[in-house]
């Protein structure tokens, strides 16, 4: 009893609902879908609370840097990334070669996303991108269009709709790819003619490398340095734009010193970040705005950046 009242709930859901029958007929005209299939699967959507609990509160926007760091850049992330380094050396060292992005940086991406794999997510994609996309106004449009790719998605690569798994926000696999970033940038890279980011590393770990090099990452390129002020710095200037947009020049005119020399013409940005010691100041550098395509947050790319690190340092012992 208590199941079909269940999927009765469920199938109220999303069958009565304006935008879900907008995004009906959007696939029907627009993407030649058969609305029976499509009706079928947004009747079958379920409404998640814990999805709209979990967007409204995400870890870029609620904690310090040092709340942050400590949850990603641990010592235990960090030997299960010299693990990682280990198992798949041939074709992180082949990404790298061809994509420019070294084995560490995708590594701590990957890390950083699912813990390696260990966590890739537990909502129904169908699920999460229907609730934030028709009961989550503040991003509903974007949510819908991800809803969108995702049925383009799944009649590409010939999954089951019902059956992907990934974030509250939709994102599948070892890299989290949002389903247009799936679309986009995922690669076959083990060469069996399927680009599965979701059960295969391999095509993983090439497709987080692709991503990086599209977005323009420059190999073998700084990231960020540390900073030092003077007392006269003008605090209106941290923490604004992620993409550089002084030159060294000028922020050192606006009190800001890079820790080591570098080019004064650099275009770089500058960040104020609460640490474990108090504040940190940091110079972010192109590679550094490249990682906050991945996910917009100064703190993401920032634990990227440390992780690597880490990994770098510790790889071969
Ligand atoms: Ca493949």
């Amino acid at each position: 009893m208590s199941s079909l009242v269940t999927s009765i709930a469920a199938a109220t859901d999303y069958s009565d609902h304006p935008q879900a029958k907008a995004f009906v007929d959007k696939m029907v005209t627009e993407h030649k879908f058969e609305r029976t299939y499509v009706q079928a699967l947004i009747d079958g959507a379920v409404r998640k609370q814990a999805i709209l609990d979990a967007i409204s509160r995400p870890a870029e926007k609620t904690k310090t840097w040092s709340q942050y760091r400590k949850i990603f850049v641990t010592k235990t992330r960090t030997r299960q990334g010299k693990e990682f380094m280990k198992t798949y050396a041939k074709a992180l060292a082949r990404a790298e070669r061809e994509f420019g992005v070294s084995a560490a940086m995708i590594s701590a991406v990957i890390g950083i996303e699912t813990r390696y794999g260990r966590n890739a997510g537990s909502y129904r994609v169908l699920d999460a991108l229907a609730t934030l996309g028709f009961d989550y106004p503040p991003r509903g449009k974007f949510f819908s269009k991800q809803l969108e790719e995702y049925l383009l998605l799944v009649r590409e690569q010939q999954f089951d709709p019902t059956a992907v798994k990934g974030s509250y926000a939709g994102a599948m696999g070892y890299g989290q790819f949002i389903p247009s970033s799936y679309r986009h940038y995922a690669i076959d890279f083990d060469g069996d003619g399927i680009a599965d980011i979701i059960n295969n590393p391999v095509d993983a770990i090439g497709s987080v490398a692709n991503y990086f090099k599209v977005h323009g990452w420059q190999p073998d390129q700084p990231v960020a340095y540390t900073a030092t002020v003077t007392a006269e710095h003008n605090p209106d200037i941290a923490n604004q734009k992620l993409k550089p947009q002084y030159t060294v020049a000028e922020l050192q005119a606006q009190g800001y010193q890079s820790s080591v020399a570098i080019d004064p013409e650099q275009m770089a940005t500058i960040m104020r970040l609460q640490g474990d010691q108090g504040i940190e100041y940091w110079l972010g550098l192109k590679n550094f705005y490249v990682i906050t395509r991945y996910n917009h947050s100064k703190l993401y790319a920032m634990a990227v950046y440390q992780l690597t690190q880490q990994l770098k340092q510790d790889v071969g012992k």
